[in-house]
């Protein structure tokens, strides 16, 4: 059974413990491990981190790009007193599915990399002992997979994955594990959405919780003094004077929820929220009512030795150097982040386009990798793919509803949708997440190359169009890049004259670059191309009104498979894998400093 998927948080009801540290670990290359009971403990292990991705610790190359069933061991002690209290484990995420055991019992499996799951623990633990949860992953690929791939086998019986995408396939525990104690009645789950009246701000909420008692919900603001409160599980607070969150000046008023059995309090769950209002109306994306214009990035989880596993020192560096630059936003490309990446930015006054891990949805996409020429989505995986695809929407959204942080909801990246079978496809996801959202947020997907006003079949469906182009790079490169520039102001005219009504923002655009490779004139691949590649995208983006936002592409260098396209990875990176900048950080800190927020 899956338990509340609150953030966990410690204070006088509740318990997070976290099971972070040195688990044991073993590979099971055979897929025996439930025939030989390894649920009931792992012999024969290594040492394994966790959160990490287990690849680059290893100095076989068998063992980095091990493809298959992998699993992870180690106990954990449950007090006592938590009998009579709501015991869980929740994984924040297990890259990309996974069966959780405790002392032997199955007690949840959960598919998806990238998002939080948490296993109800009542009947499986010992209170006052230790108790030993034993988790069995696989890093597998396939076409009903989110993100997609296949999984193939060598002439050695060594299995291969062919990522559809361009991020390395990194596995494991890649977020923390919580051992979490609820009280036994508690809060479940909670939304507020935003309106604005004049002055003031109505914060309608809603409580779902696990029991009969009542529910009052407060505001605090920042120093700490009540503004509104209520009772009852649904309602509306009205804020006298709201002071709103904004981009980069964000503002977190603290909602205390609890639950009351007349004068006894049973829960209480206290969370910080950013009033504010998203909207698209013609070309402009309104916070608060007023044009916002996005700078900034699409990026990656990725770091040295430990991979995709969360590193909240990047992260701190990451918002470092974004601040630096004069950025105010982000896509979490291409995959949901680690939940604390959006308290984050929910502090910083950040704004992110929020992706699901539906990369991948094309066929052409496989081309990259070796090259296959079909229709995705005529494809006999793809009732399967869209129940992965529509579940880990609502996952997502059900998880970062109430982030200030987040202004939209990417539900694709690059998919097919130039051919008549994409069509009944897309209408099938934005019709089956209608509503999902409590503050119906704008939803879109990423357009590829091929996807444009005159070929793509589905425009009618995203609420503003995210474009990834790479002109200069993949296509009129290098000297022809003029012949680049033009096409891509053909291509915006054309937008211009079918009278665009929806704001257009670059998702991508950039130059692989090696830090340290200067030639004059420019050469691709040096650092001085990469800033004429970017300004040249500047000029055109600054040429139409309706272009709403540049996320150049990517914020740092990133590791990919390994192909004759890559060398060591992707390196269209402003900063180096290490966070160092290239030439272009100064350039586009010039840039975006200057830049009204308006603009
Ligand atoms: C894209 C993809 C992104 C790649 C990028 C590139 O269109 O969306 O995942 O990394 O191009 O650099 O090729």
């Amino acid at each position: 059974m899956t338990a509340s998927l609150l953030y966990p948080v410690n204070n006088g009801f509740r318990r997070d413990i976290k099971l972070d540290g040195l688990w044991k670990f073993k590979f099971d290359p055979k897929s025996e491990g439930e025939e030989f009971n390894w649920q009931d403990g792992l012999k024969d292990t290594l040492d394994m981190p966790v959160p990490s991705s287990f690849n680059d610790f290893f100095t076989k190359k068998d063992e980095r790009e091990y493809t298959g069933d992998f699993w992870y061991e180690t106990d954990f002690f449950v007090p006592e007193e938590w009998e009579n209290r709501r015991v869980s484990l929740r994984f924040d995420a297990a890259t990309h599915r996974a069966t959780v055991y405790v002392n032997g019992n199955k007690i949840i499996s959960h598919e998806g990399g990238f998002l939080p799951f948490n296993a109800d623990l009542k009947q499986a633990v010992s209170f006052g002992k230790n108790n030993k949860v034993v988790v069995k992953i696989n890093n597998e690929l396939s076409r009903t997979t989110l993100p997609c791939g296949d999984t193939v086998t060598l002439k050695n019986g060594k299995k291969m994955v062919r990522p559809f995408f361009d991020f390395y396939n990194y596995s494991g525990l890649n977020r923390s594990v919580h051992l979490i104690a609820l009280p036994d009645e508690s809060v479940e789950d909670y939304s507020v959405a935003y309106e604005l009246d004049g002055e003031d701000a109505i914060v309608r909420y809603n409580v779902m919780t696990n029991g009969i008692h009542d529910v009052s919900v407060a505001l605090y603001d920042e120093d700490g003094a009540k503004v509104a409160g209520a009772t009852g599980r649904a309602g509306g607070l009205r804020v006298k004077k709201a002071h709103l969150w904004n981009v980069l000046d964000a503002y977190l008023y603290q909602l205390r929820i609890e639950i009351v059995d007349n004068d006894k309090l049973l829960d209480a769950y206290h969370e910080e929220i950013g009033i504010r209002v998203v909207e698209i109306k013609g070309t402009e994306i309104l916070i608060n009512q007023k044009p916002v214009y996005l700078k900034g990035f699409g990026r990656h989880e990725d770091s040295d030795f430990a991979g995709r596993g969360f590193n909240l020192n990047a992260e701190k560096r990451d918002f470092e150097l974004m601040k630096w630059i004069g950025a105010n936003s982000f896509r979490t490309s291409h995959y949901p982040y680690d939940e604390a990446v959006y308290r984050m930015a929910d502090r910083e006054g950040f704004l992110i386009i929020d992706e699901v891990p539906a990369v991948g949805f094309k066929m052409a996409a496989a081309s990259f990798l070796g090259g296959l020429n079909q229709s995705f989505f005529d494809g006999e995986w793809i009732n399967d793919l869209q129940v992965n695809h529509l579940a880990q929407i609502k996952e997502l959204i059900r998880r970062d509803k109430n982030h200030a942080s987040v202004i939209a909801w990417s539900l694709m990246n690059e998919p097919d949708t130039v051919t008549d079978s994409s069509v009944p496809y897309f209408k099938a996801v934005f019709d089956a997440t209608v509503g999902l959202d409590p503050q119906n947020r704008p939803r879109t997907f990423a357009l590829s190359e091929d996807d444009t006003i005159t070929t793509s079949k589905v425009l009618e469906f995203p609420d503003l169009y995210l474009l990834n182009r790479y002109p200069g790079w993949y296509h009129t490169w290098g000297y022809e890049i003029s012949d680049g520039e033009q096409n891509l102001r053909d291509e915006m005219d054309q937008w211009k004259e079918e009278g665009i009504n929806k704001p257009i923002v670059f998702s991508e655009f950039g130059a692989d670059t090696e830090p340290g490779l200067h030639k004059l004139p420019s050469i691709m691949w040096s650092e001085e191309y990469q800033v004429e590649c970017v300004q040249m995208f500047n000029r055109v983006f600054d040429s139409y009104e309706f272009i709403k936002g540049e996320q150049i592409w990517n914020f740092a260098d990133f590791q990919t498979v390994e192909g004759n396209m890559r060398v060591n990875g992707n390196k269209k990176g402003v900063f180096t894998r290490q966070r160092q900048p290239k030439a272009l950080a100064f350039y586009l800190k010039k840039r975006w400093s200057d830049l009204p927020l308006d603009y």
